[in-house]
């Protein structure tokens, strides 16, 4: 088995934190998206979606998309520590908060800095089409950027967790949403206590350490 990864970027790192949460030890190959290996023939045929990470099996199945990925390893590995839930509301309740998270909090960011950044005039959307950047999509980023601190500060002000009493698959994304929007120059604000509290919390987690 081989895990497609390149560790630098936020969605790869995702896979990493939760796979070292579960102690799963697998090989990895770099893609490096500073070359564009991801739109190179070889790996498209493996993985026409073009991005990172993306886990080949053994046998040859590929699966690309995170979760595609993380429900792959938590049924493969039911004696690893669950992320996705244990009961089936838990589970419910992990997929609609990492859902969240990554829709209103991941995008947000990526909205903002692939329309932005130098390098991506022509890619500012990922996978195998070409995409120019647009000035509005990057505003409206930074504009739903607040509402996603301000939304999981409420939900961090009644659970210990992003979907409830344990750390799940919804805290991985989003932590690894706040660290991106550093990457804007954003930081949770300052009001945010619940979310602040949270996040020193999950930051120290060895699986974070081991994955920053
Ligand atoms: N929806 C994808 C997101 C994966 C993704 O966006 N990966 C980025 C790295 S953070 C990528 O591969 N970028 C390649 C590119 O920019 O062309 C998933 O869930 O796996």
């Amino acid at each position: 088995m081989k895990l497609y990864d390149y560790p630098q970027a936020p969605n790869p790192r995702r896979v990493n934190i939760f796979l070292a949460e579960k102690g799963i030890d697998v090989e990895k190959v770099t893609i490096d998206l500073m070359k564009q290996e991801q739109l190179a023939d070889s790996y498209r045929q493996k993985n026409p979606a073009c991005d990172v990470p993306m886990l080949e099996l053994d046998d040859g199945t590929c699966i690309s998309q995170i979760r595609g990925i993380v429900h792959y390893f938590e049924a493969a590995y039911p004696d690893t520590p669950p992320l996705l839930g244990k009961t089936p509301a838990q589970k419910g309740l992990v997929e609609m908060w990492e859902h969240l998270a990554f829709m209103n909090g991941l995008l947000a960011v990526a909205e903002v800095f692939r329309n932005t950044a130098k390098g991506f005039s022509d890619r500012a959307v990922v996978g195998p089409h070409n995409y120019p950047q647009s000035s509005e999509l990057a505003e409206r980023g930074a504009m739903r950027l607040p509402n996603f601190f301000k939304d999981f500060d409420q939900q961090l002000g009644q659970n210990e967790y992003v979907a409830g009493t344990d750390y799940s698959m919804a805290d991985i994304t989003t932590l690894v949403t706040c660290d991106f929007a550093k990457w804007i120059k954003a930081e949770i604000p300052e009001d945010c206590k619940n979310l602040r509290a949270w996040y020193s919390k999950v930051s120290a987690r060895p699986a974070v350490q081991a994955n920053s």
